[in-house]
């Protein structure tokens, strides 16, 4: 799990620095290496696509709800911060999205997410939508087999913080403190 979160903080940072460096300057286009058009649906399973979310800053996790570890500990802390932003909650978002469409059906996240921040919106979708949406936000997902014939995900842990165009702007920390990361959300709205 340490791997993939290394791993895909290589490619989140390696996608920045090959952005910045190929850009003119900032004010140029938005950098285009993370994040894109996705069609999924939520928990509710309502419909959801980047365009769903224009006009909100947002994060972005990637996970699966039979995650032993990371995930849930991510999702509390995404909760945190949502709680720490009060009535500025309801304007961002946070999208859980599943690296296991197989077991995380609209009605499993439904499930999973009474849990957390009723902020969170989880998508899923059939395997071809799930594996683009991965693909556009450069995030790494591989089955595991355990014992027993049951099967871990090994994935990305990075939460992605995107303006309210759409726009991918730095990693997310879920580890600062709950009102570290809403005054940080905040500075997009
Ligand atoms: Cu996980």
């Amino acid at each position: 799990m340490l791997a993939a979160f290394l791993i895909g903080l290589v490619v989140v940072l390696g996608g920045v620095l090959a952005a910045a460096t190929y850009l003119p300057s900032r004010s140029a286009a938005p950098l285009g290496v993370i994040g894109g058009p996705f069609r999924l649906e939520d928990q509710s399973s309502k419909p959801v696509s980047e365009q769903d979310m224009k006009g909100r800053p947002y994060l972005v996790f990637f996970g699966y709800t039979h995650c032993p570890d990371v995930c849930p500990a991510t999702l509390f802390e995404i909760s945190e911060v949502m709680r720490a932003l009060g009535h500025d909650a309801d304007r961002v978002g946070a999208l859980f999205i599943t690296v296991d469409p197989e077991r995380d059906t609209p009605a499993v996240l439904k499930d999973y997410l009474s849990n957390f921040d009723p902020h969170l919106r989880g998508l899923t979708g059939d395997p071809a939508a799930v594996a683009a949406a991965l693909k556009a936000y450069r995030v790494y997902a591989k089955k595991v087999p355990t014992e027993g014939g049951d099967y871990t995900m090994d994935h990305t842990a990075v939460v992605y913080l995107m303006d309210k165009s759409g726009r991918f702007v730095s990693p997310f920390n879920p580890k600062q403190t709950p009102e570290a990361g809403a005054a940080q959300l905040r500075g997009y709205l």
